[in-house]
């Protein structure tokens, strides 16, 4: 069916954007793999998808690079990724605008996720003079024992198309000043974002001088090439965001072979709002985290608890902001919910809103919206009468499952009785309260809030969540030390051998 509309056309301006940062036109047509806007359902470009053989060239070329990139002082391998940062600065509103096109986000949020990168080059730049390890105190006179961190070698990255760059960008950053190299598989629904990143990062090694060649790489494709990547034996890492079912593949495939696996997977979070919640904070950060990026966040709120004491009044008014939110074309001013992903997400949710349904929820909104081909649906929210099997399972869409709770340990019980532990928050203004929730006894999530919402975290942090999250955290605090081998070495600068434990071996 076409349906008219006002909708602009997406793949005339991805064709602008994409000269613009210098994306060679060969790159983007001419390929088998056709890719398409969300927002129009227009093809915008062909991609050429690499084959098992190209995967192979490129991580024997990312390990040569390696091998010189490792001697390379790490403050100036930080500067590279300042140059780097440089280039995402001047570019931030084309590639803002591409991320807009290819994964569907509204300005704002597309915007923001190239600040993201921005900001972990620079938080890189400065770990770039940090890598530090410890001296410690040995048991034998004139030793000295201490830990030295070394550069790991090519980092496998596969990322998923909700931030088609700014997830990379938190892996690459860091690999980069820790002396690796980085293969990319970008998600096959986002291809563009990467290609245009790559062209920004050989723009920074280009004012670097005497970088080597092929320290960062692209492979497009869909799991053959990513299995390529995670099989292959010069790859010690491999840190992959997307389902848990990808990680269930990924994980032990490179456990087989001793590599090391940074995952970061499903998410299915919650909230509470407690008795003395501020109700006007909670709408926004509920809204936000619940709505934002049209529910396609790991993080995104998916799960609300809301005490019987406010529920009457928090629900009605939670009601009229989703009722008041503009859903449409995500360049558009005033519009805060895009479109989902494609046509096999508005399925999924209508699926589990059904789902919902028969578990004796009462649905409001989700229903799928018709703008262009586009694959748009009002964000919905359920209240359901118990947490049922539809609810502690991610559905990647503006869902928003609410239920009341009168006792907090209960709530927390709750909220933590899910497969996933990625993000959470509490809203409340009771002290006891806020504490419980962020000590041992309280929620069993990578990242636990008060008084924000669960979503929309900041690089300096480390990013990652439990159980079937996959336990890795990427970006901010130590999290280089992932990309890093730490070796410990103890000195002896005496003329005797005393051995540890008291040991005696007289020859
Ligand atoms: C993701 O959805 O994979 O905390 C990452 C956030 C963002 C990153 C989300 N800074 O919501």
């Amino acid at each position: 069916m076409t349906v008219q509309t006002p909708i602009a056309s997406a793949a005339a301006e991805a064709g602008e954007v994409l000269n613009a940062l210098g994306v060679a036109d060969v790159l983007w047509t001419g390929g088998a793999r056709a890719v398409r806007s969300p927002i129009t359902g227009e093809t915008m470009a062909h991609v050429h998808d690499a084959s098992v053989a190209d995967v192979t060239a490129a991580v024997e070329a990312a390990h040569t690079a390696f091998l010189a990139w490792r001697n390379v002082p790490a403050p100036r391998r930080g500067e590279l990724v300042r140059l780097f940062g440089e280039e995402l600065r001047a570019a931030k509103a084309d590639l803002g605008a591409l991320v807009t096109l290819e994964a569907g986000k509204v300005t704002s949020e597309a915007l923001g996720e190239v600040q993201e990168m921005i900001d972990i080059c620079d938080f890189a730049v400065g770990v770039s003079r940090q890598l530090y390890g410890l001296t410690i105190a040995t048991e034998r006179p004139d030793h000295r024992m201490m830990e030295t961190w070394h550069p790991l070698g090519v980092v496998g990255v596969i990322s998923a198309f909700n931030f088609p760059v700014a997830v990379w960008c938190w892996n690459a950053a860091l690999a980069l000043i820790c002396g690796d190299t980085c293969v990319w598989k970008p998600s096959e629904k986002t291809p563009l974002t990467a290609l245009a990143v790559q062209a920004l990062f050989e723009r920074a090694v280009a004012r670097f001088g005497d970088a080597p060649a092929s320290l960062s790489a692209v492979v497009i494709g869909a799991r053959e090439v990513g299995e390529a990547l995670v099989d292959h034996p010069k790859v010690p890492l491999v840190s992959a965001t997307g389902s848990t079912a990808m990680g269930r593949a990924v994980g032990p495939r490179l456990a087989r072979r001793f590599a090391r696996a940074l995952l970061e997977l499903g998410g299915n979070n919650a909230a509470i709002v407690a008795p003395t919640a501020d109700l006007d904070l909670a709408i926004r950060g509920v809204a936000f985290a619940a709505m934002g990026t049209a529910g396609q966040r790991c993080t995104t709120l998916r799960r609300l608890f809301v005490h019987e004491s406010v529920y009457d009044a928090f629900l009605p008014r939670l009601k009229a902001a989703y009722a008041s939110v503009k859903v449409g074309d995500p360049r558009e001013a005033g519009v805060l919910v895009g479109p989902l992903i494609d046509q096999a997400a508005l399925m999924g949710m209508q699926r589990a809103l059904e789902d919902a349904r028969q578990a004796g929820g009462q649905v409001h909104g989700g229903g799928a919206v018709d703008l262009a081909q586009g694959c748009y649906a009002r964000p919905a929210l359920v209240e359901m009468p118990a947490q049922a099997d539809v609810v502690k399972r991610e559905t990647f869409a503006p869902i928003l499952y609410v239920m009341r709770y009168r006792d907090l340990d209960a709530a927390i019980a709750l909220q933590n009785d899910v497969p996933q532990g990625l993000s959470s928050s509490i809203f409340t203004n009771d002290m006891r309260e806020a504490e419980l929730f962020i000590s041992a006894r309280g929620s069993d999530c990578g990242i636990a809030n008060v008084n924000i919402g669960p979503s929309g975290a900041e690089i300096g942090g480390a990013f990652g969540g439990e159980k079937e999250t996959g336990g890795g955290r990427e970006s901010g605090s130590d999290s280089w030390k992932a990309y890093m081998r730490r070796a410990t070495n103890t000195l002896n600068y005496g003329k005797t051998l005393p051995l540890a434990q008291g040991v005696t071996f007289d020859v």
